[in-house]
């Protein structure tokens, strides 16, 4: 379906990024299999759902890196040279970065992430606790080129991107953001990055059907978005969370699941569902180390270490452009 967004916002009265989110949701709907994208997941309610999640005891990853992070400080700050200037790609909360800091003579701490306001108050936060630090937050969508601030200019840049949020994007969307991350960053830059690992699919499959159903409400979160921002009327309750392992294709995937034969409508439009009918929300795909450092270097950055948990379970991962 062709989505005019300048109509559909005049008609509406949407501010710039709700009429984004509305081209792309009645784009994706318009689309067979039905899809959403993962990055709508992110509201208040979504990230406030989020950070429960990276407190089950089913979901290892956050707990599993910050562990790694916290054993490896010190070799991760022997990585990062002195001085150098810590760009951290979709700055959520800062509990990873602090580890860091602790161990690093830092020039400056460039935080970028889409949400500008949510951005200064985890900036203020660090200068707080960090007086000596020069926090730099830059307003940006990580997935598209952005500047960064001119008083870094002649300071080491070193990436920063925790928490296998790679593992969010397609496999070709993986390889432009690693490429962009190196253009940004320029001539000699290095970059830490934490990459999920496949494992047994029945930790995989637990991590992502939490038996207290946080990860489902999570899921389910973005049609009541859709309700909440666009007027949507989406029948939430006749929707169910499922979420499998794609063995073939290394990932999770994330499904919304229709009951019973509905109909939403949003912003004028109808969209029909069968009973069984899906609306595919995320894909979150595991690394091997192979494959990683494989991808890492199509992309023009070379593996200098990598640290993982004793169950191999997450990775953590040093490059350097390679020139
Ligand atoms: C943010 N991202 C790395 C999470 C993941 O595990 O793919 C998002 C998530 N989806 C369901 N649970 C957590």
């Amino acid at each position: 379906m062709n989505v005019h967004a300048p109509a559909l916002a005049e008609a509406h009265h949407l501010d710039d990024q709700t009429s984004a989110f509305a081209r792309d949701v009645i784009g994706d709907l318009s689309q067979y299999p039905k899809r959403l994208s993962p990055k709508y997941f992110y509201d208040a309610a979504g990230s406030e759902l989020f950070e429960q999640i990276t407190l089950l005891p089913e979901y290892y990853p956050t707990r599993t890196e910050l562990a790694i992070l916290r054993d490896r400080c010190r070799a991760i700050a022997a990585f990062i040279p002195t001085g150098a200037a810590l760009v951290e790609f979709g700055a959520g909360a800062t509990t990873k970065v602090r580890l860091l800091l602790s161990e690093c003579s830092l020039g400056a701490y460039v935080p970028v992430d889409i949400s500008g306001d949510f951005l200064k108050l985890q900036a203020d936060a660090l200068r707080a606790d960090f007086p000596r630090l020069q926090v730099l937050p830059v307003a940006a969508d990580i997935t598209a080129p952005f500047e960064l601030p001119e008083a870094i200019g002649a300071m080491p840049k070193v990436g920063f991107f925790p928490g296998s949020t790679l593992g969010n994007f397609e496999p070709h969307e993986a390889y432009a953001f690693l490429q962009s991350a190196r253009d940004i960053l320029g001539k000699g830059a290095r970059m830490v990055i934490g990459i999920d690992l496949e494992k047994d699919e029945r930790v995989l499959y637990d991590a992502y059907n939490d038996a207290a159903g946080v990860t489902a409400r999570f899921n389910l979160n973005v049609l009541h978005r859709i309700n909440r921002e666009l007027g949507g009327d989406f029948d939430v309750g006749a929707f169910i969370h499922r979420a499998i392992y794609n063995r073939d294709r290394h990932r999770i995937e994330m499904h919304l699941i229709s009951k019973k034969a509905l109909t939403a409508k949003i912003l004028g439009r109808n969209f029909s569902f069968r009973p069984g009918e899906s609306i595919h929300t995320e894909n979150s795909y595991k690394y091997s180390i192979e494959r990683f450092t494989a991808l890492a270097r199509g992309t023009g950055w070379t593996l200098l270490e990598s640290w993982t948990d004793s169950a191999r379970m997450f990775s953590v991962h040093a490059l350097v452009a390679s020139d």
